[in-house]
């Protein structure tokens, strides 16, 4: 087969829009971030509390500055996000026996004994990328905040997840509008230690590796109803998997029995399914394991129309582009 190094664009076809073809390449993304963490929206919860966008301008400057290669700067954490993240810790550890699913639980005790995980103490994200390094492959990036669609997609395709460093306002511990350390530390780190789910979210991010925008669209889609949103069947017992899910207390409590809300898991379907950000889903997609959606992600990815396909190397960190011509 024959391997380029550049595409070939194809006269009648639409250009590619550019991607990172190795790890450092996603230092970019540090100046295109679409939301900075210091610019709160008017109805965020801490917009008028000048010391917490203070603190959180301090924090974010760490994202700013990051380069591939560096260990992730440890923050000292303030009694005030101390306490949020114990509000938080508390009330979620509570359900993860009933609600989580296998994998999570099981990860979860890992990441008590080798990254600092407790009610009383914030991990820092350079020992979970450490942690997860040797158990996946996957690493940390701090982030200012929201990366569009396609950088936040792409970066999965290095085994790279961008995570915010910054822990939500005091004032409504268990409400975030954007993620944050608590959405990210409880309800994504530990499924990135599982080596099928982190397989199945590169594959998000191969997919996204110069694709459409229509395709980008699709894939954010799919992300949302999986690795947000996403419910799984086990040992007949329905269980979350999706962060949004494992980080929010009354969704996930309300997500395991809505079963008139529940589909199995179809990316086409999921792809072209509507979803409201800030209320519960109206529709949740349920798997059999991340195996097999990892297969249909993929076999769905493989439908799009663009036109080579990308092999990761992960000796040089870096995507090979295979012509598909
Ligand atoms: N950016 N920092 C950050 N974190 C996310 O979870 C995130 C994002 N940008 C886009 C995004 N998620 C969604 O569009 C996904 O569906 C891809
Ligand atoms: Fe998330």
């Amino acid at each position: 087969e024959p391997l380029v190094n550049q595409v070939r664009v194809v006269a009648e076809r639409d250009p590619v829009p550019w991607f990172p073809r190795k790890i450092a390449d996603l230092d970019s993304f540090a100046a295109k971030t679409l939301s900075y963490g210091e610019e709160l929206a008017a109805d965020h919860p801490g917009f008028t509390d000048p010391v917490y966008r203070a603190r959180r301008e301090e924090i974010t400057r760490i994202a700013r500055t990051y380069r591939h290669g560096q260990p992730i700067p440890r923050i000292e954490y303030t009694d005030s996000e101390r306490a949020t993240w114990r509000a938080v810790y508390n009330n979620l550890t509570q359900l993860y026996p009933t609600h989580a699913c296998r994998e999570h639980r099981y990860i979860f005790p890992l990441l008590e004994q080798n990254c600092g995980y407790g009610p009383d103490n914030i991990p820092q994200l350079e020992d979970i990328s450490r942690f997860l390094r040797d158990c996946t492959g996957f690493t940390l990036r701090p982030v200012t905040g929201l990366l569009s669609a396609r950088d936040f997609l792409n970066g999965l395709a290095f085994r790279v997840f961008h995570s915010t460093q910054y822990v939500r306002h005091h004032s409504v511990p268990l409400y975030t509008p954007e993620p944050d350390l608590c959405h990210e530390l409880l309800g994504h780190v530990p499924l990135f230690a599982d080596p099928d789910f982190a397989d199945m979210s590169q594959e998000f991010g191969l997919a996204s590796l110069g694709a459409s925008d229509e395709m980008i669209e699709l894939l954010a889609t799919v992300y949302w109803f999986t690795v947000e949103f996403g419910l799984c069947k086990q040992n007949g017992e329905i269980r979350a998997y999706g962060a949004g899910l494992l980080s929010s207390f009354g969704e996930l409590e309300h997500s395991v029995k809505a079963f008139d809300s529940h589909r199995p898991f179809d990316p086409a379907v999921a792809a072209r399914t509507k979803y409201p950000i800030t209320e519960y889903q109206p529709i949740y997609f349920v798997t059999d394991s991340f195996a097999d959606a990892k297969e249909r992600i993929r076999r769905f990815a493989a439908e799009s129309s663009r036109p080579f396909s990308v092999r990761y190397n992960p000796l040089t960190q870096s995507v090979e582009i295979l012509d598909g011509n």
